[in-house]
């Protein structure tokens, strides 16, 4: 069990006595916290009626403890500040697993406090006795279970000092009862200063510009960590001194406007633009700049290498060498090093007038047109891509949309632009079913003039469905689109490529209904019984008209948008991007 120990250093203020469960809460305040996200349980009631008594901490009761990690997720994601949730014991805190691992994954901070049977019961087999600390412990980047009172002291400043040291990542504390009760004398600290991000040396910088003065057609490829590390500005000042063009991966969309001359396109197996797949596929070399090259977004590593060399810069050592083999690998702080390297190729003497992938690029750009994928259709049912197509020209350029998992998240990865940095909130490393409706709550509350907007498919709404009441029950403004296919539709796809079209458990339709032409769950009903206002439409311009009537207020609202089963959807048949049947029907 991972023990805290004291790593900040205690300032002048005086000691004051409290029940560990309020010093807990009184350093969540300390730490800026306004808000958790959670269900109470006997055994955390401790912590919610301190919460309660000292009245700085907004709680908002959600209605499965999975929505609370996401939410606070969500939150972490656009403030880049931990997000808090707070649950009871047993099935509580293992509800939260799914969500830890997604955070772990895509390095997002978080706090997850969890209610625990007391010491002296703990291995017992007492009621709603939960393992949480061996359940939790690969999927966080620490637990702590304070024995003692000054133990949750020290385990909530430790945590949230490792869940913001880069990389960042979820913490777990695991608080027995009878310790939140214990009172202590309470000194509040001073927060240890953040250490210092790694940083490439010189060499390093002059090297990588050295190899990208050396290649004929570099590419440069942000993932991810741009985004995280808030560098999106001085990617797009890299990009514009040196004239060097921008692909991105999933996670990395907003690091440059979908508009700019010099971005062109994503790669992925799935969630790409062609262009974005072609001019990887051609560069000789690759310069990825905070990403992982993730198996979604290069395919097969082997194939890489074949045509490229790699620079790989990533804050995370761990990333370096992990997927794919790079000539030079650099642990760094990509806001460190993007103005470094612009300065390096400048004092080379290139720059966006003679650089000579400027051409590549330009022409490039000029092809997007020619080969962007097909938005508009004449078919009897409305077709996914046009949906989406439109939602993205229906709303503001700083709106945020968040997806789960599924043919339907794809299609937006290949048809919804991005145009700012955390707008566009995925779960990339796990793909979550269930994820994005949390998300979009701990988002809108973060941003609350934004457009928040939920876009996934019926199998992920029929995951989270139950939280619908939690819009309804805090007046929250998030608009979720339902794209109903009446499938689970990405394994379909799966079952129709790979096993003879033998469709087992992915069909969602049952009954009869002469709403329209997918059978099933009433998904407008449904959210009108949970309190949240809705619609269901069939064709674009039914789609447009409920687009309208859900953004002319700041309300919680469904569209159930019923769209051609047929569909298909442009992919890559055998994980790698050389293999992708572009469908254009
Ligand atoms: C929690 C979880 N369970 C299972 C999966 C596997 N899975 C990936 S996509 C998918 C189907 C998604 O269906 P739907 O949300 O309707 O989206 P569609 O593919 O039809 O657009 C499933 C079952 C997953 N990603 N997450
Ligand atoms: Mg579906």
């Amino acid at each position: 069990m991972a023990q805290a120990t004291t790593t900040t250093s205690a300032d002048s203020a005086t000691s004051t006595t409290m029940s560990a469960a309020e010093a807990a809460v009184v350093i969540l305040e300390q730490m800026g916290v306004d808000r958790i996200w959670g269900i109470p349980g006997a055994a955390i009631l401790p912590v919610f009626d301190a919460i309660h008594r000292r009245g700085n901490i907004d709680s908002y009761v959600v209605r499965h403890e999975q929505t609370a990690v996401f939410a606070a997720d969500g939150w972490a994601r656009i403030t880049g500040q931990p997000g808090v949730c707070m649950v009871t014991s047993g099935p509580a805190s293992t509800n939260l697993a799914t969500g830890l691992y997604g955070a772990l994954f895509d390095r997002i901070p978080l706090i997850a406090f969890t209610g625990q049977v007391n010491v002296a019961l703990l291995n017992h087999g007492a009621f709603q006795e939960a393992p949480t600390p061996d359940v939790v412990r690969s999927v966080t980047k620490a637990v702590f279970q304070p024995h003692s009172g000054e133990e949750i002291v020290d385990a909530v400043y430790n945590a949230w000092r490792i869940a913001t040291e880069v990389p960042m990542g979820p913490v777990l504390i695991d608080l027995p009862l009878d310790v939140q009760l214990q009172n202590i004398d309470f000194t509040p600290r001073q927060p240890a200063p953040a250490p210092a991000l790694a940083r490439a040396t010189d060499d390093e910088v002059n090297r990588a510009a050295d190899m990208i003065l050396a290649a004929e057609r570099p590419a440069i490829l942000a993932g991810g960590g741009i985004i995280l590390a808030d560098a999106a500005d001085e990617f797009r000042a890299l990009i514009e001194t040196t004239g060097l063009p921008a692909v991105l991966t999933y996670m990395g969309r907003g690091a440059i406007p979908a508009d700019h001359p010099l971005y062109a396109g994503a790669i992925g197996t799935s969630c790409n633009t062609p262009l974005g797949n072609e001019l990887f596929n051609a560069a000789d070399l690759i310069v990825n700049l905070g990403g992982r090259f993730a198996d979604r977004s290069v395919g097969l590593p082997k194939d890489l290498k074949e045509h490229a060399k790699v620079i790989h810069v990533n804050i995370n050592p761990e990333m370096l060498g992990l997927m794919v083999d790079a000539e030079l690998g650099i642990a760094a702080d990509v806001k460190d090093f993007l103005p470094r390297l612009q300065a390096a190729l400048v004092q080379r003497g290139k720059t966006i007038d003679d650089y000579k992938t400027c051409d590549l690029a330009v022409s490039f750009a000029a092809r997007k047109v020619e080969v962007d994928r097909r938005t508009e259709f004449d078919s009897e049912f409305l077709k996914p891509q046009q949906a989406i197509a439109m939602l993205r020209t229906f709303l503001d350029r700083d709106a945020i949309v968040t997806h789960d998992c599924g043919v339907s998240q794809m299609w937006s990865g290949q048809f919804f632009e991005i145009y700012e940095p955390r707008t566009y909130l995925v779960t990339g490393g796990a793909g979550t079913m269930g994820w994005g409706l949390g998300a979009a709550i701990g988002a809108k509350m973060a941003r609350p003039e934004a457009q928040v907007v939920n876009l996934l498919g019926d199998g992920s709404i029929g995951m989270a469905l139950a939280d619908l009441a939690t819009l309804a029950h805090h007046d929250i403004g998030v608009v979720v689109c339902v794209i109903n296919n009446g499938w689970l539709g990405l394994i379909r796809h799966a079952q129709d490529g790979k096993f003879g079209e033998r469709r087992i458990s992915t069909d969602l339709t049952y009954g009869d209904t002469d709403r329209h032409h997918v059978p099933g769950i009433d998904f407008v009903k449904t959210a009108e019984g949970l309190g949240v206002a809705g619609e269901a439409v069939t064709d674009a311009a039914g789609f447009d008209a409920a687009l309208e009537r859900a953004f002319a207020k700041d309300q919680p609202y469904l569209i159930e948008i019923a769209v051609d089963r047929d569909a298909k959807c442009s992919m890559s048949g055998d994980g790698s991007l050389n293999s992708i049947n572009y469908y254009t029907e």
